[in-house]
């Protein structure tokens, strides 16, 4: 079938465009990211919470150690950022191993 059929509404000249551009923007919104907190308290071990940071953080020993002792001195510190799922799986490692010794010790996460 002719696609070029003669459509009886049009006007001499009138191709049927209404003349309106249309034009979508792609917005691409980078994921939000999550700091995740540690908190001090009186009773954990300065070495559990050294060791916690070196294992689930990624950091060297001198770097668990000054991060540590900023918490001490400062009551809570960001020990890393990181997605959504990333940060969560941190904070429960965290807490769990923290269960695990019957310490106190508490971390959580909020949004950037
Ligand atoms: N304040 C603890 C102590 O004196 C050490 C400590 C540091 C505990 C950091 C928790 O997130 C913490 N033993």
């Amino acid at each position: 079938m002719s696609k070029d059929r003669i459509n009886p509404f049009l006007m001499a000249g009138d191709d049927g465009d209404t003349g309106v551009a249309v034009q979508t923007k792609t917005r691409t919104k980078r994921p939000p990211m999550y700091k995740v907190l540690l908190l001090n308290d009186d009773f954990t071990p300065m070495e559990f919470v050294v060791m916690i940071l070196e294992r689930f953080f990624g950091m060297n020993h001198a770097q668990a150690f000054e991060l540590m002792l900023m918490v001490h001195k400062k009551g809570l510190a960001v020990v890393g950022v990181f997605s959504y799922e990333i940060a969560e799986t941190k904070v429960t490692q965290v807490m769990e191993m923290a269960r695990q010794h019957q310490h106190p010790l508490q971390c959580t996460m909020e949004k950037e």
